[in-house]
């Protein structure tokens, strides 16, 4: 055989394993010969570089990293599932689903495994796998394409013949348990922070820029569903199409059935729950879809759920452990928050050792005691909380909680005041940034991926940074060097460096995000958006009074005063001074701009309730787009209230101040207009 020939075979043999392997879960060499085949077709590539294809195993792990991530619009949106939690939920879904089709029968139903992982979509071109893209909001994600063909589960070309010329492919990429806990052993090994569970590990992954790290983590993918399909005379049902995409080569839950009838579904749901524990995923309930796709078509949507699939979860998992005490945590903005100390447990996949407690309100209402046996729920990614004491078992010396009068980490005086939402009386910490754990908190903060995006820097670097006086402000932050970061723990010289360039990285941020990255109380994402929007330096909104700040939409005399605290006080204006001193942070300020020609330029818009088809996301999205200011809140200087399902006070506002109201088609048709513009 030429060596052109045994190239071409061994790519061949290489995915047949891959395929093996991680669709039929039938492995029929091991993996030191795999490895060995793999390396003889990189020695041999290496050789004749004329011969080397995108579609080889050897080139799933692509080039170098990316700057940042494309947003890919989907071609019709990528649903969320509404959520039965009880049998009877069940059965009202069958019962509309009969009622929508005036059905005499039973309805056929695909019934699914529900994986707890990320939706993705693939996009195959005449076979050929030419984008990847996360779910996003539904209606833009991103271009994550380089990280997914890094998948080996994920076929870089299907398999067998007969494709459309387009094909999207949607499904979930997960982490299997075992691998998950080798992932985390190795993490170990190295002194590197573990991953909490799988779904966030693998969330992390898909999000990484440079997809030689997305390599490395042991991703899978599973598939479950299409987006827009090229042709006709494809299968007519759901069931048709998962066989269809399997017989392509592409992993699909071997649990799936089809069943029949509420009974059909409430037996699936019994059998899968009972399996639940051997699967070798995590999954968090089941997935019930009408088969037939004319059905489907038919029952429509409501607003971004289907109305002919539903997710039947399985019970937030719940268990009795003993409180051992109650400890405060202190927030960013000096807020104390009551923590249950656990005795550890397990439950909902991760050994749970402390749950919220919310606030002293809360404790009283469930006559929490400190020694009190408790039931603690952890479901998904929520933070576990104390659902109940089980009274019968408490202990004589069972202690009730008293908030501290002084801040137990700075000794500053705590001070009470109503939430802003006027619910619960909130008990802050006076201390400031004197506070180490304001300090850690706006740290924290200060580096979140929504504000400087600096990653690696998490909970307990910051706790070492400023325990050792490393890190004081978040300057301190810029000014780092080796040498500092030696001393602490497990802080390899690979971690120490990949942090350095982190924030070496977050130097150019928007100035938006610098806005909100400062934690001006009362200052979120929208809120900094708008101020980087209307002043486009920072330099412009460091001189703002407090009646130019209230020109901002969303900002009335609260948020103004505090804005104006903020940057009379000398302190901060010192740590803002040294973060743009020169080689440092430099806010990129004509990104805030809106284009000044949009339909909606200048126009201030509110959105309220539940739009037909659209999320609030995509809408506001749009709607920046196209010049327009986005508000939380309608005031005479609202332009448009666009209002969809169960709009309450906002409209109620709107009707009151005269301003015009319009729903989501009147939205997309001025948007419209926009967007032929530049064509005539
Ligand atoms: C999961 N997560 O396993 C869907 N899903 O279908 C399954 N999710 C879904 N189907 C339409 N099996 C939207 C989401």
């Amino acid at each position: 055989m030429s060596s052109g020939d045994r190239l071409d075979s061994l790519r061949e043999v290489i995915e047949q394993h891959n395929y093996q392997y991680y669709v039929l879960d039938a492995p029929q060499i091991s993996d030191a010969e795999y490895d060995r085949l793999f390396a003889e077709l990189q020695a041999l590539e290496a050789e004749h570089p004329e011969r080397l294809r995108a579609d080889s195993p050897t080139q799933r792990v692509g080039g170098a990293p990316l700057p940042q991530f494309v947003p890919v619009a989907h071609a019709t949106p990528m649903l969320s599932l509404s959520n039965a939690f009880a049998d009877d939920e069940v059965a009202a879904f069958d019962h509309r689903v009969r009622e929508g089709l005036a059905a005499e029968g039973e309805i056929a139903y695909s019934a699914e495994p529900k994986f707890d992982g990320l939706a993705v979509s693939l996009t195959y071109e005449m076979g050929v796998l030419r984008r990847g893209a996360t779910r996003g909001d539904g209606t833009t994600g991103e271009d994550v394409t380089a990280n997914l063909r890094t998948l080996r589960s994920i076929p870089l070309r299907l398999r067998g013949s007969g494709w459309p010329a387009s094909i999207e492919v949607r499904g979930e990429v997960l982490i299997w348990r075992s691998d998950f806990a080798r992932l985390n052993e190795r993490q170990r090994e190295k002194g590197e922070k573990e991953f909490v569970n799988p779904r966030n590990a693998a969330a992390g992954a898909l999000r990484q820029l440079d997809p030689r790290i997305t390599a490395t983590r042991p991703l899978r993918f599973f598939a479950y569903g299409l987006g827009a399909i090229d042709g006709a005379g494809w299968p007519s049902s759901h069931s048709a199409w998962l066989d269809r995409l399997a017989g392509w080569g592409l992993p699909v839950a071997g649990e799936r059935r089809r069943v029949s009838g509420l009974a059909g579904l409430l037996a699936y749901y019994q059998e899968i729950g009972g399996r639940r524990a051997s699967l070798p995923y995590d999954i968090d309930g089941v997935v019930y879809k009408v088969d037939d796709l004319a059905a489907q078509a038919r029952l429509g949507f409501v607003s971004r759920a289907p109305r002919f699939a539903i997710a039947h979860k399985f019970p937030a998992e719940e268990a009795v452990t003993e409180l051992l005490e109650i400890s405060i945590q202190v927030g960013r903005t000096g807020a104390l928050t009551p923590v249950a100390r656990l005795q550890p447990v397990f439950v909902g996949g991760v050994t749970v050792t402390s749950a919220t407690l919310h606030n002293e309100d809360e404790i009283r209402r469930k006559d929490v005691r400190i020694g009190d046996v408790v039931v603690v729920r952890r479901a998904g990614d929520v933070i576990p909380e104390v659902v109940r004491v089980l009274l019968d078992q408490r202990p004589a010396t069972a202690r009730a909680f008293v908030m501290p009068q002084r801040c137990p980490v700075c000794a500053s005086s705590v001070v009470r005041s109503v939430d802003e939402k006027g619910a619960a009386a909130v008990a802050r910490c006076s201390g400031g940034l004197f506070c180490p754990a304001q300090r850690k908190q706006a740290l924290l903060h200060f580096a979140s991926r929504r504000a400087m995006d600096i990653e690696g820097l998490g909970d307990r670097l910051v706790e070492q940074l400023v325990d050792h006086d490393i890190v004081r402000t978040p300057a301190d932050l810029y000014r780092l060097g080796l040498l500092a970061l030696a001393h602490l723990e497990r802080m390899a010289d690979k971690s120490a460096n990949n942090l350095l360039a982190a924030i070496e990285k977050s130097k150019r941020p928007t100035l938006a995000r610098f806005i909100y990255a400062l934690g001006i109380r009362n200052v979120g994402e929208a809120t900094a958006r708008e101020l980087a929007r209307q002043f486009g330096s920072l330099d412009r909104l460091l001189a703002a009074d407090e009646a130019q700040l209230m020109q901002v939409p969303d900002v009335g005399p609260t948020v103004a005063q505090c804005i104006r605290q903020f940057f009379s006080e000398p302190h901060n204006l010192e740590v803002i001074a040294q973060l743009c001193a020169p080689g440092g942070v430099v806010p990129q300020e004509s990104d805030a701009a809106a284009p000044a020609d949009g339909v909606l330029a200048g126009k201030v818009v509110v959105l309220t309730g539940t739009l037909p088809s659209l999320t609030r996301e995509a809408a506001g999205q749009m709607i920046i787009a196209a010049g327009g200011k986005l508000s939380a809140s309608v005031s005479k200087k609202t332009d448009y209230v666009v209002a969809g399902a169960e709009a309450g006070s906002k409209l109620e506002k709107a009707r009151q101040l005269g301003v015009e109201v319009i729903d989501q088609g009147r939205l997309l048709a001025l948007l419209d207009t926009t967007r032929e513009q530049p064509a005539r």
